[in-house]
Order: structure tokens, then sequence, then C-alpha cells
């Protein structure tokens, strides 16, 4: 298989650490791109993106979460998400990691237009939503989870 990635893309860090966590790392070939040859990937991926993985069959595989499933209906499955309140709080988590990630490549990609069009209420925008979302995760832990972890700490001495 082949991975186009850069060193620098946090969606590209992501599926790297799950090829890592997986095991994964001798099948896979990566490809290291730059903004340059991100044109050279059309048929890896239409919307010139990365990262994308062109699997074994040929198929490109768009997009680092779809890269992630199918990574890891090939391979072990990584720890089991957990059931109830604790399944949504986990996922919750991960889609306000996935926000940041949006946010932060959003951002960097208004601060490379030219000097005099990038627009600072935008790049506000976006640091506010990575603040909110690196503050949020805490205090969005079910209550009861909260309460848990408060009783479990030890007195202070
Ligand atoms: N939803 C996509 C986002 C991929 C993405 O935005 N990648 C950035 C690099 S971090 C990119 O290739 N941007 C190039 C561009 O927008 O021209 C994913 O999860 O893979």
């Amino acid at each position: 298989m082949k991975l186009y990635c850069s060193l620098t893309s946090p969606y590209s860090r992501k599926v790297r650490v799950v090829i890592d966590e997986l095991g994964l790392g001798d099948q896979i070939e990566e490809v290291m791109t730059d903004r340059l040859t991100h044109r050279r990937i059309p048929r890896a991926n239409p919307l010139s993106k990365i990262p994308a993985l062109v699997t074994d069959h040929n198929e490109a595989l768009p997009d680092s979460s779809l890269i992630v499933e199918y990574l890891q209906a090939r391979a072990r499955p990584l720890a089991q998400l957990p059931r109830g309140s604790q399944r949504w709080a986990a996922l919750r988590r991960l889609q306000l990691a996935e926000g940041i990630m949006d946010a932060a490549v959003a951002s960097v990609l208004e601060k490379r237009r030219p000097e005099g069009i990038i627009y600072s209420g935008f790049l506000d925008r976006q640091s506010g939503r990575i603040r909110r979302a690196v503050e949020a995760p805490v205090s969005m832990l079910p209550l009861c989870l909260c309460a848990r972890s408060a009783l479990s700490k030890s007195p202070p001495a």
C-alpha cells in the first residue's frame, strides 16, 4: 500500500499513528508530498489533499477517517470504544480533535493568502474554536465520570 502524506499534516499524523499502533508499518510505503507535489496525486485523491492511501488492489482512499477505518478492518482492532454514555464522551472528544485539526489547517491556509487579503476575523474564529475545544473535554465528560475521578483523588497531604 502507498500512503501519500506529509510530516506537517495533522491528518497524515493521525493515520501514521494508527499504522504504528496496528503494526502495519512494513506493509505501507510512505510517499511524502508537499504543497506542490499534491498535484501529482489526482488518481489517489481527486480532491488533491493528503493523506491518501492507495491499497494493494489499487483502490484510492481519500480521507484520514476512511483510511483509519480501512486499516482497522484489515488489522487487529484497536481498543474498543466504551459503551453507553462513555462511548459518546469518547466520540465527542474524537470529533473535537477533528475540529481542532480543521480549524488549524484552515488558519494555515488563510495565512498563506497574499498579505492584505488575510482576514483576521476568520483567523480569530478558528483560534476561538481551537481554544474552546482544547478546554472542552473535561467539562464535557459526563457528570458521573467527573464525580468519580474527583472522589478517587487522594486528599492533599
Ligand atoms: N478531511 C480530510 C482533510 C485532509 C486535508 O485537509 N489535508 C490537508 C493537509 S493537512 C491538505 O492536503 N490540504 C491541501 C489543500 O487544501 O490544498 C482528511 O481527514 O483527510
